[in-house]
This record gives C-alpha cells, sequence and structure tokens, in this order.
C-alpha cells in the first residue's frame, strides 16, 4: 500500500520535484523535470493555479489551499473543494461534452486536479474589459446551462442517482456557507469584510441597507437558494469562471457545486454580463464604447434564448426523471398539458434568475469579493458612478422581479439607468 502523504502546498520551486513521478502529467509534459516550466497564474480567490510546460506539452495544476487566499490563514477553508470540483467536473463533462477542461489526474490528500491547459484562451472578464466582443459566448453558455441544469435534475436523472449524487455534495458546506453569507446577507448590513467606493457610495449604501423590501428580498432568495435542491448547479458561474478565444468558450472552477435552484447559475452568469455593461463607461480613454454596450445587452438576450430554446427541447425529448413523468402527458396525447407545465417551470427560473442576478451585483460592489470590471476603474468618481448604477439596476430587478416580464424590457431599463448620470 502505497503511504498517504500528508498534505503540502505546491510552490514554483518545488512543483517539479514533488510531481516528478506523476504519470499523467509526465504523459502530457514529458518526462525531463529539468526541462519543466512553471509559473503560478492563480488569480482567484482560492487557490493555487500553477502552468507547467514540458518538452511535450503543457497542464494546468490547481491545489486547493487550507484557507481562503484572499484574505489569509485566519479564513480556514477545507481541501475537500477541490474533491467537489474534480466531480462536478466529471459531470459537467458528461452533461455538456467539451464544455470543461479535460481532467488529466484527480489527487484528494494533496487537494490537487491536474487538466488541460487551454491557450491561447483568456478569461472572459479580462476579455469584456478589453472591449472585446465575443462572437460565440452566448451561444456556448446558454447551452451549457440548460444542458448541465436540465440533466442534473429530476427532469432527467433516475431519482434514485440524482439522490445519492445530492448527498455527495450536500457536505459542500463550508463553499455553500460563503455564498450564504457573502451574497445574501453581508451586503445588506456592515459586515466586517465589507469594503465599497468611499466617501462617493456612503449615501447609496446607507439606503440599501435601510431598504427592508430589499432586504426581505434578498433573504427570500436566501431561501430558495438553502432549499430548493433542484438540480447540480456550477455555483460561482460568473464572467471570471470562463474561459474564451474568439471560437471557443469552456466553463472553469465549479469548486461551490451543490445541489440548488437553476435559476441560481442564470442570474449569476446575467449578472456579471449587466456588471460589465455599467461598467464600460470606466474603460472609454481609448474611445467610446456604445457599440460594446449594445453587443453586451444582445450577448443578455441571446444567452436567455438559447438557454429557453435548448431547455425546452431537453424537455420534449429528453424527460425522463420522474418529473412531469410523460406518462401523464405525451403518452395520454396530451402534448399541450407538457408544454404548459415547461412554461410554469420556465416562468419559474425566469423570476427566480431576476433576484438572484440583482443579489449578485450587490455583493460585488459593497460585500468582500469585487469585480475587476469595476476595480480597474481607476478614477474613483467615474468608478463610483458606474457602480451607483449597476447598483439601482440590482435594486429594481431584484425587489420587482415578478413584475418584469421580458429581457427585452430589463435591458431597456439598463439603458435607461446607463444615461442618467447621478449617483
Ligand atoms: C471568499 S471567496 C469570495 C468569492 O470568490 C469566489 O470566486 C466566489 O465567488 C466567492 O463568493
Ligand atoms: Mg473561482
Amino acid at each position: 500500500m502505497t503511504e498517504k502523504l500528508p498534505f503540502e502546498a505546491l510552490s514554483v520551486e518545488t512543483l517539479a520535484t514533488r510531481l516528478s513521478a506523476n504519470e499523467a502529467l509526465c504523459a502530457i509534459i514529458g518526462r525531463d523535470t529539468g526541462a519543466w516550466k512553471v509559473r503560478e497564474v492563480g488569480d482567484g480567490n482560492l487557490n493555487l493555479v500553477f502552468i507547467v510546460e514540458g518538452d511535450s506539452g503543457s497542464a494546468v495544476v490547481k491545489q486547493a489551499l487550507p484557507y481562503v487566499r484572499l484574505v489569509g490563514d485566519s479564513w480556514p477553508l477545507p481541501l475537500k473543494r477541490s474533491f467537489f470540483e474534480y466531480h462536478a467536473l466529471t459531470r459537467q463533462e458528461a452533461r455538456a461534452p467539451g464544455s470543461v477542461p479535460s481532467i488529466h489526474h484527480f489527487d484528494e490528500g494533496q487537494a490537487l486536479i491536474i487538466m488541460e491547459y487551454l491557450s491561447p484562451h483568456i478569461i472572459l472578464r479580462r476579455a469584456l474589459i478589453e472591449g472585446r466582443q465575443l462572437p460565440n459566448i452566448a451561444r456556448d453558455i446558454g447551452l451549457f446551462m440548460a444542458r448541465t441544469l436540465f440533466r442534473g435534475s429530476d427532469l432527467s436523472m433516475a431519482a434514485k442517482d440524482r439522490k445519492a449524487d445530492l448527498a455527495l455534495f450536500a457536505d459542500n458546506v463550508e463553499l455553500c456557507d460563503i455564498t450564504e453569507n457573502l451574497v445574501f446577507s453581508d451586503p445588506y448590513f456592515d459586515a466586517k469584510l465589507n469594503r465599497h467606493t468611499s466617501p462617493q457610495l456612503d449615501g447609496l449604501v446607507a439606503e440599501v441597507r435601510a431598504d427592508r423590501d430589499l432586504k426581505v428580498e434578498a433573504q427570500r432568495l436566501k431561501h430558495i437558494f438553502a432549499a430548493n435542491a433542484e438540480t447540480l448547479l456550477h455555483g460561482d458561474l460568473h464572467s471570471g469562471s470562463i474561459m474564451v478565444t474568439d471560437s471557443e468558450t469552456r466553463m472553469i472552477d465549479p469548486e461551490f457545486a451543490f445541489y440548488g435552484p437553476m435559476a441560481f447559475d442564470v442570474g449569476m452568469l446575467l449578472a456579471n454580463f449587466w456588471m460589465s455593461f455599467f461598467s464600460q463607461r470606466g474603460h472609454e480613454q481609448d474611445g467610446s464604447r456604445d457599440a460594446m454596450r449594445a453587443y453586451l445587452l444582445d450577448v443578455v438576450v441571446e444567452t436567455w434564448s438559447v438557454f429557453r430554446s435548448e431547455f425546452s427541447h431537453l424537455w420534449r425529448t429528453e424527460r425522463t426523471g420522474m418529473l412531469y413523468q410523460k406518462s401523464l402527458f405525451e403518452d395520454q396525447g396530451d402534448r399541450l398539458g407538457a408544454e404548459q407545465a415547461l412554461d410554469h417551470v420556465l416562468h419559474q427560473i425566469w423570476t427566480d434568475l431576476l433576484g438572484f442576478a440583482g443579489i449578485e451585483v450587490h455583493r460585488r460592489i459593497l460585500g468582500l469579493a469585487h469585480n475587476a470590471d469595476f476595480e480597474t476603474i481607476a478614477d474613483e468618481d467615474l468608478r463610483a458612478t458606474c457602480e451607483s448604477k449597476a447598483l439601482r439596476f440590482g435594486r429594481h430587478i431584484a425587489v420587482n422581479r415578478r413584475h418584469i416580464h421580458s429581457i427585452e424590457e430589463l435591458n431597456a431599463l439598463a439603458v435607461l439607468i446607463e444615461q442618467e448620470n447621478r449617483i
């Protein structure tokens, strides 16, 4: 039996020695460790990420740390998040083939995943800050969400399999706890780790924290998040969790995966497009971003439309789970009944996604984990103006989510708020 080594964080200096006997890595990049070039490129909030290049190829080595990297060892975080990320990636690949990096090796004890190095991909958030218009993202992400969310639910899976999987991911407690606090609660009171652009936003922050309707809605959404174990979510599907080229899109980093409401992934994703929209005014040093703003609103429309249409397609062709079973509808000649039920399900996703999107906008401006879209705007007055528009948009869609009927209506609201010049 091989001895189980205690966890030890890798470093640029130790990686080659530590992984020299790793058969999966050597098979990809070559055995001559003297030729390995190692860089640490992790810019996320939690983990170490190394790119390792050898004689015959390259790979990414991602390792969890026993604490939150952004904060330090005062905030311990279990290594098992790497286990959940690995298992989420395998399910996403099965449900939406080609949408995630391929995995070469997983070492649970060392909390590390060796996976495909995506090149020349860059993080979607960075591309959007640079003003790049990527033609395929709406389609690729819309399909990814529809396929993973539908196929991980009781609409598709055998109930026994889904319950076993739900039990497995139910242990991802600490990562859920981060979302439960950082997303749904902290922005709405004076939480210790909160920060915002100050003093410019001080007045608006006070308004948000005194907004009873908003706080109640945020807690109703937290309730849905915690209690509605509908499907296996990515759990952190923002533009920093997506890598792109002009023609390819891959989703990464599903360590927050757990069984939750379908609308959560969709809402978080769309919120990040709207935040990019509101941040563009802060990136106009080299010229107007009018075309980029129009592009982002089109991306929102297309993402939702692709999601709806693929979800509907799967509903009609792959509805093999225990919910809305065909034996009650199509098999009785009642295709209309199945369509009626589909409308109800899509409507629920729509209503809830608006709430999750509004809350996601708030936490990225008022909480601990901010977005580079706004953070890279050096002029603080300009940044605060962009952020205040996003905050007001977020508040409107979260509180009025049951009364907004179309994505076009929402985009028109975004344009209206964007054109106002006040904090
Ligand atoms: C302490 S972790 C902060 C955030 O980083 C991750 O990417 C998640 O979005 C989390 O909420
Ligand atoms: Mg991440």
